[in-house]
Protein backbone atom coordinates (compact mmCIF):
# COMPACT_ATOMS: atom_id res chain seq x y z
CA UNK A 1 0.00 0.00 0.00
CA UNK A 2 1.43 3.55 -0.85
CA UNK A 3 3.10 5.29 2.42
CA UNK A 4 1.41 8.81 3.43
CA UNK A 5 4.50 10.26 1.78
CA UNK A 6 3.56 9.31 -1.45
CA UNK A 7 0.07 11.10 -0.97
CA UNK A 8 1.19 14.56 -1.89
CA UNK A 9 2.05 13.57 -5.48
CA UNK A 10 -1.65 12.33 -6.32
CA UNK A 11 -3.36 15.14 -4.89
CA UNK A 12 -1.42 17.89 -6.83
CA UNK A 13 -2.38 15.30 -9.43
CA UNK A 14 -6.07 15.46 -8.97
CA UNK A 15 -5.88 19.08 -8.44
CA UNK A 16 -3.96 19.55 -11.85
CA UNK A 17 -6.32 17.53 -14.20
CA UNK A 18 -8.98 19.46 -12.07
CA UNK A 19 -7.75 22.61 -13.19
CA UNK A 20 -6.88 21.71 -16.80
CA UNK A 21 -10.68 19.97 -17.64
CA UNK A 22 -12.68 22.62 -15.74
CA UNK A 23 -11.00 25.03 -18.20
CA UNK A 24 -11.42 23.01 -21.07
CA UNK A 25 -15.26 22.95 -20.23
CA UNK A 26 -15.58 26.31 -19.48
CA UNK A 27 -14.78 26.66 -22.91
CA UNK A 28 -16.05 24.63 -24.34
CA UNK A 29 -19.73 25.81 -23.43
CA UNK A 30 -18.59 29.20 -24.24
CA UNK A 31 -18.51 28.08 -27.78
CA UNK A 32 -21.56 25.51 -27.27
CA UNK A 33 -23.79 28.97 -28.79
CA UNK A 34 -26.43 28.12 -25.43
CA UNK A 35 -29.10 30.89 -26.54
CA UNK A 36 -29.17 33.19 -23.80
CA UNK A 37 -27.74 32.90 -20.22
CA UNK A 38 -29.87 30.70 -18.24
CA UNK A 39 -29.30 27.60 -20.07
CA UNK A 40 -25.36 28.36 -20.00
CA UNK A 41 -25.55 29.45 -16.65
CA UNK A 42 -27.37 26.09 -15.78
CA UNK A 43 -24.64 24.05 -17.88
CA UNK A 44 -21.70 25.71 -15.86
CA UNK A 45 -23.69 25.79 -12.57
CA UNK A 46 -23.59 21.71 -12.97
CA UNK A 47 -20.22 21.40 -14.35
CA UNK A 48 -17.58 24.23 -12.91
CA UNK A 49 -18.20 24.30 -9.37
CA UNK A 50 -16.64 21.33 -7.63
CA UNK A 51 -16.45 17.33 -8.01
CA UNK A 52 -13.29 15.86 -7.95
CA UNK A 53 -12.67 15.19 -11.44
CA UNK A 54 -11.77 11.22 -10.89
CA UNK A 55 -12.80 10.36 -14.30
CA UNK A 56 -10.57 12.70 -15.54
CA UNK A 57 -7.98 12.30 -13.80
CA UNK A 58 -8.25 8.33 -14.92
CA UNK A 59 -8.44 9.30 -18.75
CA UNK A 60 -4.71 11.49 -18.02
CA UNK A 61 -3.50 8.45 -16.23
CA UNK A 62 -4.16 5.87 -18.64
CA UNK A 63 -3.05 7.57 -20.95
CA UNK A 64 0.30 8.78 -19.57
CA UNK A 65 1.27 4.99 -19.26
CA UNK A 66 1.69 4.94 -23.02
CA UNK A 67 3.39 8.46 -23.45
CA UNK A 68 0.15 10.65 -24.10
CA UNK A 69 0.21 14.02 -22.64
CA UNK A 70 -2.52 15.75 -20.49
CA UNK A 71 -3.21 17.89 -23.07
CA UNK A 72 -3.83 15.36 -25.47
CA UNK A 73 -6.24 13.21 -23.01
CA UNK A 74 -7.96 16.43 -22.19
CA UNK A 75 -11.14 16.53 -25.20
CA UNK A 76 -11.64 12.71 -24.26
CA UNK A 77 -11.32 13.50 -20.13
CA UNK A 78 -14.07 16.71 -20.38
CA UNK A 79 -16.68 14.60 -22.73
CA UNK A 80 -16.56 12.13 -20.23
CA UNK A 81 -16.79 14.33 -17.47
CA UNK A 82 -19.53 16.29 -19.39
CA UNK A 83 -21.58 13.17 -19.35
CA UNK A 84 -20.96 12.46 -15.62
CA UNK A 85 -22.02 16.20 -14.49
CA UNK A 86 -25.24 15.03 -16.74
CA UNK A 87 -26.09 11.94 -14.62
CA UNK A 88 -25.83 13.75 -11.64
CA UNK A 89 -28.04 16.96 -12.99
CA UNK A 90 -30.94 14.37 -14.01
CA UNK A 91 -29.62 11.64 -10.82
CA UNK A 92 -30.96 14.98 -8.57
CA UNK A 93 -34.37 15.55 -10.58
CA UNK A 94 -37.48 14.93 -8.76
CA UNK A 95 -38.43 12.56 -10.68
CA UNK A 96 -35.26 10.07 -9.80
CA UNK A 97 -34.11 11.21 -6.83
CA UNK A 98 -35.34 14.20 -5.63
CA UNK A 99 -32.11 16.06 -3.91
CA UNK A 100 -31.77 19.44 -2.79
CA UNK A 101 -27.85 19.62 -2.59
CA UNK A 102 -25.02 18.29 -4.93
CA UNK A 103 -21.98 19.48 -4.37
CA UNK A 104 -22.84 21.38 -1.45
CA UNK A 105 -24.78 23.85 -3.46
CA UNK A 106 -28.38 23.59 -4.41
CA UNK A 107 -28.78 21.26 -7.27
CA UNK A 108 -29.74 22.75 -10.80
CA UNK A 109 -33.34 22.26 -10.49
CA UNK A 110 -33.25 23.73 -7.33
CA UNK A 111 -31.31 26.88 -8.76
CA UNK A 112 -33.04 26.99 -11.74
CA UNK A 113 -36.12 25.12 -12.49
CA UNK A 114 -36.89 21.91 -13.89
CA UNK A 115 -37.05 22.17 -17.45
CA UNK A 116 -33.87 24.04 -16.96
CA UNK A 117 -32.16 21.25 -15.52
CA UNK A 118 -33.26 18.38 -17.93
CA UNK A 119 -32.50 20.65 -21.01
CA UNK A 120 -28.54 20.99 -19.18
CA UNK A 121 -28.61 17.76 -18.67
CA UNK A 122 -29.15 16.83 -22.15
CA UNK A 123 -27.07 19.53 -23.48
CA UNK A 124 -24.22 18.25 -21.60
CA UNK A 125 -25.14 14.72 -23.05
CA UNK A 126 -24.51 16.01 -26.79
CA UNK A 127 -21.94 18.84 -26.03
CA UNK A 128 -19.48 15.61 -24.83
CA UNK A 129 -19.92 14.03 -28.28
CA UNK A 130 -19.82 17.35 -29.90
CA UNK A 131 -15.88 17.61 -27.96
CA UNK A 132 -15.27 14.34 -29.38
CA UNK A 133 -15.80 15.00 -32.66
CA UNK A 134 -14.69 18.56 -32.68
CA UNK A 135 -12.53 19.74 -35.08
CA UNK A 136 -10.36 21.13 -32.97
CA UNK A 137 -8.10 18.75 -31.58
CA UNK A 138 -5.41 17.09 -34.17
CA UNK A 139 -6.37 12.97 -32.69
CA UNK A 140 -6.26 10.30 -35.56
CA UNK A 141 -10.17 9.68 -36.74
CA UNK A 142 -10.06 5.88 -36.18
CA UNK A 143 -9.25 7.03 -32.85
CA UNK A 144 -11.58 9.40 -32.19
CA UNK A 145 -14.95 7.30 -33.55
CA UNK A 146 -13.62 4.70 -31.00
CA UNK A 147 -13.68 7.36 -28.24
CA UNK A 148 -16.97 7.89 -29.37
CA UNK A 149 -18.13 4.57 -29.75
CA UNK A 150 -16.99 3.51 -26.62
CA UNK A 151 -18.20 6.61 -24.17
CA UNK A 152 -21.67 6.18 -26.16
CA UNK A 153 -21.60 2.34 -24.82
CA UNK A 154 -21.14 2.77 -21.44
CA UNK A 155 -23.21 5.76 -20.90
CA UNK A 156 -25.87 4.65 -22.95
CA UNK A 157 -28.52 1.40 -22.11
CA UNK A 158 -25.92 -1.19 -21.64
CA UNK A 159 -24.16 1.18 -18.98
CA UNK A 160 -25.14 3.78 -16.91
CA UNK A 161 -28.98 4.22 -18.07
CA UNK A 162 -29.45 0.72 -17.83
CA UNK A 163 -28.00 0.47 -14.28
CA UNK A 164 -29.91 3.73 -13.17
CA UNK A 165 -33.16 2.01 -14.59
CA UNK A 166 -32.30 -1.07 -12.69
CA UNK A 167 -31.65 0.70 -9.79
CA UNK A 168 -35.07 2.17 -9.65
CA UNK A 169 -36.74 -0.93 -10.65
CA UNK A 170 -34.19 -2.64 -6.92
CA UNK A 171 -36.15 0.11 -5.00
CA UNK A 172 -39.60 -1.28 -6.12
CA UNK A 173 -41.03 1.95 -8.26
CA UNK A 174 -41.78 -0.49 -11.10
CA UNK A 175 -43.58 -2.95 -8.85
CA UNK A 176 -47.70 -3.12 -10.23
CA UNK A 177 -49.94 -3.01 -7.74
CA UNK A 178 -47.62 -2.16 -4.43
CA UNK A 179 -49.34 -0.16 -2.40
CA UNK A 180 -46.22 1.19 -0.96
CA UNK A 181 -42.80 1.26 -2.67
CA UNK A 182 -40.85 -2.03 -1.63
CA UNK A 183 -37.37 -2.37 -2.47
CA UNK A 184 -36.56 -5.28 -4.30
CA UNK A 185 -34.12 -8.21 -2.93
CA UNK A 186 -31.44 -8.31 -4.71
CA UNK A 187 -28.60 -10.90 -4.74
CA UNK A 188 -24.90 -9.76 -4.35
CA UNK A 189 -24.03 -11.04 -7.73
CA UNK A 190 -27.35 -8.78 -9.77
CA UNK A 191 -26.25 -5.59 -6.68
CA UNK A 192 -22.71 -5.88 -8.78
CA UNK A 193 -24.22 -6.40 -12.11
CA UNK A 194 -26.22 -2.67 -11.79
CA UNK A 195 -23.14 -1.37 -9.59
CA UNK A 196 -20.73 -2.34 -12.62
CA UNK A 197 -23.35 -0.78 -14.78
CA UNK A 198 -24.62 2.59 -12.91
CA UNK A 199 -21.55 3.95 -12.10
CA UNK A 200 -18.51 1.25 -12.82
CA UNK A 201 -19.40 1.51 -16.75
CA UNK A 202 -18.06 5.39 -16.67
CA UNK A 203 -15.15 4.87 -14.84
CA UNK A 204 -14.19 1.63 -16.81
CA UNK A 205 -14.43 3.95 -20.05
CA UNK A 206 -11.87 6.75 -18.57
CA UNK A 207 -9.31 4.02 -18.42
CA UNK A 208 -10.16 2.31 -22.07
CA UNK A 209 -10.21 6.00 -23.60
CA UNK A 210 -6.58 6.28 -22.04
CA UNK A 211 -5.64 2.65 -23.31
CA UNK A 212 -7.52 3.64 -26.77
CA UNK A 213 -5.51 7.11 -26.92
CA UNK A 214 -1.97 5.45 -26.09
CA UNK A 215 -2.82 2.73 -29.10
CA UNK A 216 -2.38 0.27 -26.19
CA UNK A 217 -1.91 -3.69 -26.65
CA UNK A 218 -4.75 -5.97 -25.94
CA UNK A 219 -3.08 -7.26 -23.02
CA UNK A 220 -1.95 -3.72 -21.67
CA UNK A 221 -5.75 -2.68 -22.49
CA UNK A 222 -7.16 -6.03 -20.26
CA UNK A 223 -4.91 -4.91 -17.12
CA UNK A 224 -6.02 -1.56 -17.61
CA UNK A 225 -10.25 -2.90 -17.63
CA UNK A 226 -8.96 -4.68 -14.69
CA UNK A 227 -7.30 -2.13 -12.78
CA UNK A 228 -10.92 -0.33 -13.90
CA UNK A 229 -13.34 -2.67 -12.61
CA UNK A 230 -11.80 -3.09 -9.38
CA UNK A 231 -11.80 0.59 -8.42
CA UNK A 232 -15.89 1.10 -9.99
CA UNK A 233 -16.70 -1.57 -7.85
CA UNK A 234 -14.65 0.14 -4.99
CA UNK A 235 -15.74 3.40 -5.80
CA UNK A 236 -19.17 2.18 -5.13
CA UNK A 237 -18.90 0.34 -2.25
CA UNK A 238 -17.20 3.63 -0.86
CA UNK A 239 -19.77 5.65 -1.91
CA UNK A 240 -22.08 3.29 -0.22
CA UNK A 241 -20.59 3.35 3.13
CA UNK A 242 -20.08 6.79 2.90
CA UNK A 243 -23.96 6.86 2.52
CA UNK A 244 -24.55 4.74 5.20
CA UNK A 245 -22.56 6.31 7.96
CA UNK A 246 -23.40 9.69 6.65
CA UNK A 247 -27.48 8.35 7.40
CA UNK A 248 -26.12 7.30 10.82
CA UNK A 249 -24.68 9.93 12.35
CA UNK A 250 -27.84 12.11 10.69
CA UNK A 251 -30.64 10.17 12.90
CA UNK A 252 -28.35 9.08 15.97
CA UNK A 253 -28.49 5.45 15.45
CA UNK A 254 -26.03 2.48 15.17
CA UNK A 255 -24.38 2.08 11.00
CA UNK A 256 -26.25 -1.06 9.72
CA UNK A 257 -28.23 -2.26 7.55
CA UNK A 258 -31.33 -0.15 8.13
CA UNK A 259 -29.36 2.94 7.11
CA UNK A 260 -29.13 1.51 4.09
CA UNK A 261 -33.08 0.92 3.44
CA UNK A 262 -34.23 1.22 0.26
CA UNK A 263 -31.20 1.22 -1.42
CA UNK A 264 -29.59 -1.99 -3.29
CA UNK A 265 -26.34 -1.82 -1.68
CA UNK A 266 -23.14 -4.29 -1.14
CA UNK A 267 -23.43 -2.74 2.64
CA UNK A 268 -26.58 -4.00 2.98
CA UNK A 269 -25.40 -7.41 1.75
CA UNK A 270 -22.13 -7.72 3.70
CA UNK A 271 -22.57 -5.59 6.13
CA UNK A 272 -20.12 -2.95 7.35
CA UNK A 273 -17.14 -5.20 8.11
CA UNK A 274 -17.90 -7.56 5.13
CA UNK A 275 -17.92 -4.36 2.71
CA UNK A 276 -14.83 -2.95 4.28
CA UNK A 277 -13.18 -6.61 4.18
CA UNK A 278 -14.23 -6.20 0.45
CA UNK A 279 -12.85 -2.73 -0.10
CA UNK A 280 -9.50 -4.27 0.94
CA UNK A 281 -9.73 -6.52 -1.49
CA UNK A 282 -10.64 -4.70 -4.40
CA UNK A 283 -7.73 -2.01 -3.68
CA UNK A 284 -5.40 -5.20 -3.78
CA UNK A 285 -7.19 -6.39 -7.17
CA UNK A 286 -6.18 -2.79 -8.46
CA UNK A 287 -2.85 -3.20 -7.41
CA UNK A 288 -1.95 -6.56 -8.70
CA UNK A 289 -3.92 -5.36 -12.24
CA UNK A 290 -1.18 -2.60 -12.84
CA UNK A 291 1.93 -4.55 -11.97
CA UNK A 292 3.43 -4.83 -15.15
CA UNK A 293 3.08 -0.96 -15.85
CA UNK A 294 5.74 -1.06 -12.92
CA UNK A 295 5.93 2.30 -11.09
CA UNK A 296 4.82 4.07 -13.83
CA UNK A 297 1.36 2.83 -12.57
CA UNK A 298 2.23 4.76 -9.38
CA UNK A 299 -0.29 7.73 -9.42
CA UNK A 300 -2.81 5.41 -10.51
CA UNK A 301 -2.38 2.65 -8.34
CA UNK A 302 -2.52 5.46 -5.33
CA UNK A 303 -5.62 6.68 -6.91
CA UNK A 304 -7.38 3.19 -6.08
CA UNK A 305 -6.45 3.80 -2.50
CA UNK A 306 -8.19 7.16 -2.69
CA UNK A 307 -11.43 5.74 -4.13
CA UNK A 308 -11.60 3.47 -1.42
CA UNK A 309 -10.83 5.57 1.57
CA UNK A 310 -12.35 8.62 0.53
CA UNK A 311 -14.66 10.82 2.44
CA UNK A 312 -16.57 12.30 0.01
C1 LIG B 1 -30.11 9.82 -14.32
C2 LIG B 1 -28.99 9.70 -16.59
C3 LIG B 1 -29.01 9.34 -15.17
C4 LIG B 1 -28.05 8.58 -14.68
C5 LIG B 1 -27.87 8.35 -13.26
C6 LIG B 1 -24.41 7.53 -12.23
C7 LIG B 1 -25.83 7.88 -12.05
C8 LIG B 1 -26.77 7.38 -13.03
C9 LIG B 1 -26.24 8.66 -11.07
C10 LIG B 1 -25.36 9.20 -10.06
C11 LIG B 1 -26.02 9.05 -8.74
C12 LIG B 1 -25.05 8.83 -7.70
C13 LIG B 1 -24.86 9.97 -6.76
C14 LIG B 1 -24.41 7.66 -7.63
C15 LIG B 1 -23.43 7.35 -6.61
C16 LIG B 1 -22.08 7.28 -7.18
C17 LIG B 1 -21.69 8.57 -7.79
C18 LIG B 1 -21.73 8.61 -9.27
C19 LIG B 1 -21.33 9.58 -7.03
C20 LIG B 1 -20.88 10.88 -7.54
O1 LIG B 1 -19.64 10.73 -8.20
P1 LIG B 1 -18.33 11.47 -7.67
O2 LIG B 1 -18.12 11.12 -6.22
O3 LIG B 1 -18.85 12.97 -7.75
O4 LIG B 1 -17.21 11.22 -8.59
P2 LIG B 1 -18.03 14.32 -7.95
O5 LIG B 1 -18.95 15.38 -7.39
O6 LIG B 1 -16.74 14.23 -7.20
O7 LIG B 1 -17.84 14.47 -9.43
Amino acid sequence: MPTSESRPPLALALARTAEAVTAYIEGAIARSGAPGERLAGAIRHATLAGGKRLRPFLVVESAALFGVCADRAMPAAAALECIHCYSLVHDDLPAMDNDDLRRGRPTVHRAYDEATAILAGDGLLTLAFEILAGEEDDTDPAVRLALIASLARAAGVAGMIGGQMLDLAAEGRFAQGALHRAPLDLSAEAIIQLQAMKTGALLRQACEAGALLGQASPAERASLDRYARAVGRAFQIADDLLDVEGEASLVGKAVGKDAAAGKATLVGTLGIEGARAELTRLTGEAEAALASFGSAATLLVEAAYFVADRRN
